[in-house]
């Protein structure tokens, strides 16, 4: 078993409805162990400005799956929430599931770079994950709760 690591988002449709079902999707996955989630936090958009929204959180799992299997898992359950990749870069989605890190892995291929090469600079992603794994350090950018002290959060809210 290793431990992974998931960000979740979109802004499309009832959101909380679709991480919650997602999350539910994380537990049923086989050989994984749904361990935690964060709450759920309302984000402004990034890089692509002009949309609404997302709602994001973080998952940490144990899983015995392969890192492709995981990230072919994932798609899987993106599909399911009616994820539709066409469209710009960035712009609006209903579910985007992210393979941020599994312990002691790192690799690049042509699907998939662990860890996620973007996570530094990304209170979305960094701000639920610092509730999972502060003390994570993530190989090439640093200690979770480091690169979120370095980051302007006050755009992004958690849900009651
Ligand atoms: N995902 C993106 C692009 N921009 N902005 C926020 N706030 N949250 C996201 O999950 C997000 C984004 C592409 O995956
Ligand atoms: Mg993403
Ligand atoms: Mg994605």
């Amino acid at each position: 078993m290793a431990r992974a690591f998931v960000a979740l988002g979109g802004n499309l449709g009832d959101m909380h409805a679709t991480l919650r079902q997602a999350l539910v999707a994380l537990a049923a996955l086989p050989q994984t162990r749904l361990l935690a989630h964060s709450r759920f936090y309302r984000t402004p958009p990034w890089g692509m400005l002009e949309q609404p929204p997302f709602l994001n959180a973080a998952a940490a799992l144990d899983t015995a799956l392969t890192p492709h299997e995981l990230l072919d898992a994932l798609l899987g359950i993106e599909r399911a929430a009616g994820r539709v990749r066409e469209g710009e870069r960035w712009g609006p989605r209903t579910l985007d599931l992210d393979l941020l890190h599994i312990d002691g892995v790192r690799l690049h291929d042509d699907r998939l770079t662990l860890p996620h090469p973007r996570i530094a600079g990304r209170a979305f992603v960094l701000l639920p994950l610092a509730e999972l794994a502060p003390d994570l350090d993530l190989p090439g950018q640093g200690q979770v709760d480091e690169l979120l002290g370095a980051l302007d959060t006050s755009g992004c809210v958690p849900e009651p």
